[in-house]
């Protein structure tokens, strides 16, 4: 008879070391954890002898036996055949995988650490059980680190074993893996085809002094979806079913008046709040991150624009994106001049590890930096020639987007969005934009302001929010005699659509190109 199949949601890799156990007892916080629930075990110690990892093993067992939750060693395969626990875990450099097996026979469990796609592939094909991928974040918790690979490099992994017929095989990640970001590296690590099978975890449970209460909430995290996934799939979305649901969508927003919190650069600070108040939403200039939770409790949406860029900046966005996510208030990445400097080049990386966007915008050079290219040279904040062709741009922009599994717009001549799945190219819009300051950034903030009000299609948030801005801009132009009268022009071009919008004339979308 086949071994019952095991539950690896939640995976405790436990550490008797003082930095991370303290005084508490080994035995005594698994048991806790097993009661929390906690749904395999793996004893990893690197520094008792033999007869104290058997003796050990053993206390474990009598724990985790009666829970049906299995127990595995790590790498010493001597201690869990002495042991008659249920298998072991094997790291690269530990005992080869065919070895362990033939030693302890087609029943035990038995994983392997893998780093990369090779590794992966190899210990799929060699028959684990299951792999543990890693490591996904910074952690103090394992001096030899190979590299951080981030949801990115977990995606790869999972795409490299479907493509090779090897997407039965188990799948948990590991590394700074805690209550506040599993959730989010679940879904982010996804693909359609194949998502974690679980989260393995050192210090958030082993270092907590109610090793219980934080397993307990780890499980019931790890089994529902984080607050800013959307509750349904996308529906097809034609050009005229757009043109048709964009007034709509301006009205709604501008009779909900939505917080819309801006952490902004120096540049652009009155000019966004004006710009918010003429499409409707309700402006909160703060950089303090202390306040975002209370701000983020109010509903509403926030843009984190890279523009002014300090590590003191950089931390209060970072406690600002953590206090959206929590709640599920959608979060734009304006990374403005992300290749420029390496200043902003970290100050991007530091923020994708950080949270999720539910949308980033930028133009062509900031995007390819967003999205990995290597050599993106940009001069300052301002775009430059676009380099790649449309077809180009739409391939970086659905490559983006389904990496990150949110929307992504990169903005030119042609604004290129998509959200993985759907692309739309949308070519509306003034050469004036291109001769005031903040164009790029207030289009952020339009769409976080319809983003606050639809949150469960941002695809069609961002399409609104587009379209509003853009065919306003060819109103204001209309009248203007330059850039300078263009600014004024374009607060009242915004600020009219959106109360036409509100009559339920909804004519203007049809100059959506
Ligand atoms: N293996 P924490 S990272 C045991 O990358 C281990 O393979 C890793 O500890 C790998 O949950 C790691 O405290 C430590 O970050 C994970
Ligand atoms: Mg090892």
């Amino acid at each position: 008879m086949a071994p019952p199949p095991v539950d690896y949601s939640l995976y405790l890799v436990t550490d008797s070391t003082p930095a991370i156990l303290g005084d508490k007892d080994l035995v005594a916080v698994v048991k806790a954890a097993v009661e929390g629930g906690a749904t395999i075990v793996q004893y990893r110690d690197k520094k008792s002898d033999t007869a104290q990892l058997v003796h050990n093993a053993r206390e474990l067992h009598k724990v985790t036996k009666p829970a049906n939750v299995p127990l595995l060693i790590n790498d010493r395969v001597d201690v869990a055949l002495r042991a008659g626990v249920e298998g072991v875990h094997v790291g690269q450099d530990d005992m080869d995988l065919k070895g362990a097996r033939e030693l302890l026979g087609p029943d035990a469990i038995i994983g392997v650490s893998t780093n990369t796609e090779e590794e992966a592939l190899r210990a799929a094909r060699d028959g684990a059980d299951y792999i543990g991928i890693g490591t996904v974040n910074a952690t103090q918790t394992k001096d030899n680190i190979k590299s951080i690979i981030d949801t990115r490099g977990v995606q790869r992994i999972l795409t490299t074993l479907v493509e090779n017929k090897l997407g039965h095989v188990k799948t948990v990640c590991i590394g700074g893996m805690n209550a506040a970001n599993s959730q989010r590296i679940l879904y982010q690590s996804a693909t359609p085809e194949k998502q974690l099978d679980g989260v393995a975890i050192v210090s958030a449970i082993m270092a907590s002094t109610d090793a219980r209460a934080a397993s307990e909430n780890l499980r019931s995290l790890i089994a529902t979806p984080p607050p800013f996934a959307p509750n349904s799939k996308p529906q097809a979305l034609t050009r005229d079913a757009l043109v048709a649901a964009v007034p709509a969508l301006i009205a709604r927003t501008a009779a909900k008046k939505p917080l819309c919190h801006n952490m902004t650069n120096l540049v652009v600070q009155n000019f966004a709040a004006n710009v918010a108040l003429a499409v409707g939403a309700s402006p909160i200039m703060s950089n303090n991150g202390l306040e975002a939770p209370d701000l983020a409790a109010l509903g509403g949406s926030l843009v984190i624009n890279m523009g002014t860029t300090t590590p003191e900046i950089r931390a209060n966005h970072l406690k600002a994106l953590a206090a959206y996510n929590a709640v599920g208030g959608p979060v734009v990445l304006d990374p403005v001049g992300a290749g420029a400097t390496q200043q902003r080049r970290e100050g991007v990386a530091a923020l994708m590890a950080g949270g999720y966007f539910d949308l980033i915008k930028g133009n062509e050079g900031e995007i390819r930096t967003v999205s990995g290219a290597a050599g993106v040279k940009q001069h300052g904040v301002d775009s430059g020639a676009a380099q790649l062709s449309d077809a180009q741009r739409i391939e970086v922009v659905k490559t983006l987007a389904r990496r990150e599994r949110n929307v992504v717009l990169m903005t030119g001549s042609t604004d290129v969005v998509s959200d993985g799945k759907r692309t739309f190219l949308v070519r509306n819009g003034h050469e004036f934009l291109g001769e005031i300051t903040g164009s790029g950034c207030t289009l952020g903030t339009t769409i976080a302001s319809v983003l606050a009000v639809e949150t469960e299609d941002k695809l069609l948030a961002a399409l609104a929010g587009i379209l509003l801005y853009e065919i306003a801009a060819e109103k204001a132009a209309e009248t203007a005699s330059g850039p300078g009268t263009f600014i004024p022009a374009f607060i009242d071009a915004l600020y009219h659509l959106r109360e036409a919008s509100k009559r339920g004339d909804g004519a203007w979308a049809e100059g959506a190109k």
